[in-house]
């Protein structure tokens, strides 16, 4: 390809990709240090997950105001969310006032992709190419390219049969009304599926949704904030963001006060009751203190929402087909919907289980399972994604002694922190495998990681380095505590995204840190304060 850049595009400090919460947040924290900064963002505007992530439903199932920067008194202060649980416009709307706010869309080029990054060891810089012919050098590369951001390949036998409309919740780019009065397929049951199969029901004329693995589903229990919970929100943002920064999952704790069967049968299912009322992260299954350690402890979480699906979905049939059975609670990522087994209710939906029968192919006008065929007008494929690879492996990033990141993580992901990989210098990741981005509030990893990343390029170049680097010793150890970490929970006993598992061919390396980010942190904290041991700089 010709090389189309102007002959003066200088050498910037940082060259970043993505304008998400990561790139945001990095351009913000790098510009207030005085370090110039090229941003690339393949959308044509800021926002990440949540520019692309428009399908009916939409919304984040952490609380808006946890799920938020905490960088600026004044942001949060003038910042007004609606409801518990955001959807997706005003997320999008929140993130373009940032932008706006801390004029931050002059640090990146928009609708411009990086499809190659590669380390040239003798000038000691990156140089990116973009999708544009041009390539632009710097001297870190930052990776804020999120981690569910890259949808995983369509892996349903011969979709491309299918003539009738074909829409995926990753790239939703059709409005609800299209789905109207149609026959319409649901393929997967996670998260996003959940979203948006109710508001679906509503249009279609028939929904059938397809499912292979049932997953353990809660009310959300969205309601608008009125003004006082608002204030009193406002007036203690200090101690709430401190309280997150030092939590398990980056939202306040509730530490449990037992374990699941330190109590008896009766008080136990009251406080899954209560739990369940409650919902969100710490509702029933943060409950007691075992229940993602202790396998029978779980059952007991996991029965009573059997109980609850067998209570709400009138069909006996449809009920069991909805029970998860195939995996404890929570060691997949749980979800959290609105009337999702409600849903099943209705005259005008049903569900089929893939393991009893699994999908055959596709023809013109429906899917063939290997039980019958359904005839349908329309497809959504809610199936997932290539998680945390995915988007790194996107950029081709390369040196020329350690060649391409997947060859180097050919047998699974390997890093110091999360954040950085041996071979590859003066390369960060934001949020990046096997820190506490897979299992948190994401926000709140993607600030520590940006200010921890930022104050160890400042002492490096306070010292006159130039290359910064994890040390093969310090990035297996850290590979040890991840993996050491995980062993001792039930995350470690299921296939899922958590562990590449979606993905044919991925190697399974566990793909969060899951100690908490409290302890990550401080953790972190220690290594800066003790001179950045496990980090080579020169
Ligand atoms: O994707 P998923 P998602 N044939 O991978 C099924 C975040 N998120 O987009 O479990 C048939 O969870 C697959 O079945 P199985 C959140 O972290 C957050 O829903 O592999 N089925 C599964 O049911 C979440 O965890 C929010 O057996 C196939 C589904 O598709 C993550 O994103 C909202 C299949 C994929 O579920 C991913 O969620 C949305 C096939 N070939 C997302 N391939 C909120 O904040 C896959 N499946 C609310």
């Amino acid at each position: 390809m010709t090389d189309k850049t102007p002959a003066a595009a200088p050498v910037v400090d940082v060259l970043c990709v993505g304008a998400g919460f990561s790139g945001l947040y990095a351009a913000y924290k790098f510009a207030e240090k005085g370090w110039t900064f090229a941003g690339f963002e393949a959308a044509p505007t800021v926002g990440g997950t949540w520019y692309w992530n428009t399908y009916p439903g939409a919304r984040c199932d952490v609380e808006s105001v946890y799920y938020s920067y905490s960088f600026s008194e004044e942001l949060q202060q003038e910042w007004t969310w609606s409801q518990r649980f955001a959807p997706q416009a005003e997320i999008l709307s929140y993130i373009d006032h940032v932008a706006d706010r801390f004029d931050l869309r002059r640090h990146f080029t928009f609708g411009t992709r990086v499809t190659s990054a590669t380390w040239l060891p003798d000038e000691r810089l990156w140089e990116v190419r973009l999708d544009s012919g041009e390539t632009r050098r710097g001297r870190y590369l930052l990776a804020g390219s999120g981690g569910l951001s890259t949808p995983k390949a369509v892996d349903v036998p011969r979709l491309e049969n299918f003539t009738g409309t074909t829409v995926s919740t990753s790239r939703w780019d059709i409005p609800l009304s299209e789905l109207a009065g149609k026959r319409v397929a649901v393929i997967g049951t996670g998260s996003s599926a959940v979203q948006c199969i109710p508001l679906i029901a509503e249009v279609a004329e028939h929904l059938t949704v397809f499912q292979r693995t049932p997953n353990y589903v809660f009310p959300a229990r969205n309601a608008p904030l009125s003004d006082q919970v608002v204030d009193e929100i406002k007036s203690n943002y200090a101690a709430i963001r401190e309280e997150c920064r030092h939590s398990l999952g980056g939202i306040p704790d509730r530490i449990p006060d037992a374990a699941a069967f330190d109590v008896s049968d009766e008080e136990r299912r009251e406080r899954y009751e209560r739990a369940y009322e409650r919902s969100g992260f710490n509702g029933v299954g943060g409950e007691f203190s075992d229940l993602l350690t202790d396998a029978r402890a779980n059952e007991t979480a996991a029965e009573f929402v059997r109980e609850k699906i067998r209570q709400i979905v009138e069909d006996p049939g449809t009920a069991a087909v909805l029970e998860p059975r195939f995996h404890a609670l929570g060691a997949k990522r749980s979800c959290f919907g609105t009337d999702y087994y409600e849903t099943f209710n209705r005259p005008n939906v049903s569900a089929v289980s893939l393991r009893d029968e699994p999908i055959a192919t596709m023809t013109s006008g429906g899917i063939v399972t290997s039980a019958r065929s359904y005839e349908v007008d329309a497809i959504v494929l809610a199936i997932g994604f290539d998680a945390f690879t995915g988007p790194l492996y996107g950029l081709g990033v390369s040196t020329p002694e350690s060649g391409r990141l997947q060859d180097a993580w050919s047998d699974g992901v390997r890093t110091y922190l999360g954040i950085m990989t041996s071979g590859f210098p003066n390369f960060f990741m934001i949020g990046g495998p096997q820190s506490p981005a897979l299992a948190s509030n994401v926000v709140v990893t993607i600030e520590q990681a940006v200010d921890w990343i930022t104050d160890l390029i400042g002492h490096a170049r306070a010292g006159g380095a130039e290359v910064i680097e994890a040390t093969p010793e310090a990035q297996d150890d850290w590979v040890r505590i991840t993996e050491d970490t995980v062993r001792q929970t039930l995350y470690a006993t299921t296939d899922s995204w958590y562990r590449g598992s979606n993905v044919a061919g991925k190697p399974s390396t566990f793909l969060g840190y899951v100690g908490g980010v409290g302890k990550y942190r401080r953790m972190c904290t220690e290594i800066a304060k003790h001179g950045y041991p496990g980090i080579a700089l020169d």
